[in-house]
């Protein structure tokens, strides 16, 4: 029995829809607040009909199977500043009333042989249609700008080569995932150190800027 695939894909439409919208929400409240929003961007994509199919084909999924065991036809992709930024995210996340957190894989603790680091949650959201109720599966994966560049520009290389690296390419490609975890850790010092730094000296400085008329200027990452 052929699938048809808009009356399939349709809850997974809404629901990439639905979560762009709430997770991009997230972040406007921080900055309306004058905070550090954990979140700095999202995007999100529904899985094609043709990348289903061969998905299915190579894992021989069976067409009743394919909503329980194809877990990212609804994607979301959150990217943060900082690696800490994505234990923020994913406590906002499991506070949720209108999802639940199904799955979770710690690729950034546990790299990929690849080279590929990301946080992935599945869950499992709800989204009303005029038949009713429906809940659907969806991913959504947290990664750090660094994290993202990497595995955005694997990505394109990998389609170039259909997954088949030659090793020397496969070699550097390892390489630059060690420079952006690097490029991370030393982000994060970076971080942490100015934030020392104003601790320390930010009673004095606001004494000075009294009157002065510019003691706002402190970045909304350190408020
Ligand atoms: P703005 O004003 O750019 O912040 P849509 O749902 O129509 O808004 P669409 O077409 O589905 O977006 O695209 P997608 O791929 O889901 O998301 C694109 C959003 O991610 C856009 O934001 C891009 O600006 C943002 N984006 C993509 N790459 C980067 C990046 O490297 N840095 C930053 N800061 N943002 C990026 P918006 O929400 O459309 O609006
Ligand atoms: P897309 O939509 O093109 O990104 P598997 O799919 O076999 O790797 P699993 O358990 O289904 O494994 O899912 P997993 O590993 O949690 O997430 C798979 C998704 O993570 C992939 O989606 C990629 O988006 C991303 N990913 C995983 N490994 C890599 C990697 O080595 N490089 C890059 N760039 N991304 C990776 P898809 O299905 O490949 O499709």
């Amino acid at each position: 029995m052929a699938i048809d695939w808009e009356e399939f894909l349709d809850p997974y439409i809404q629901t990439v829809g639905e979560l762009k919208i709430k997770l991009r929400g997230i972040r406007k409240q921080f900055r309306k607040q004058n905070r550090h929003s954990p979140i700095e961007f999202v995007t999100g994509r529904v899985k094609s009909s043709e990348s289903i199919l061969e998905k299915m084909a190579l894992r021989g999924i069976k067409e009743e199977n394919i909503a329980q065991d194809l877990q990212d036809i609804a994607g979301l992709r959150i990217m943060v500043q900082f690696v800490d930024d994505v234990d923020d995210v994913l406590e906002l996340l499991r506070h949720r009333h209108d999802m639940k957190i199904v799955y979770e894989r710690d690729y950034i603790r546990n790299m990929k042989a690849s080279g590929y680091r990301s946080y992935h949650v599945v869950i499992e959201y709800p989204v009303d249609t005029i038949d009713g109720q429906k809940t659907v599966l969806a991913e959504i994966q947290i990664r750090t700008l660094a994290m993202n560049f990497w595995a955005t520009i694997e990505h394109s290389l990998n389609y170039k080569y259909k997954g088949e690296f030659p090793d020397e390419i496969k070699k550097r490609l390892e390489t630059t995932a060690k420079i952006a975890l690097e490029l991370d850790e030393e982000m994060r010092k970076i971080k942490e150190d100015i934030q020392e730094a104003q601790l320390l000296f930010d009673p004095v400085s606001r004494t000075l800027n009294d009157g002065v008329g510019n003691s706002d200027d402190t970045d909304e990452l350190f408020r």
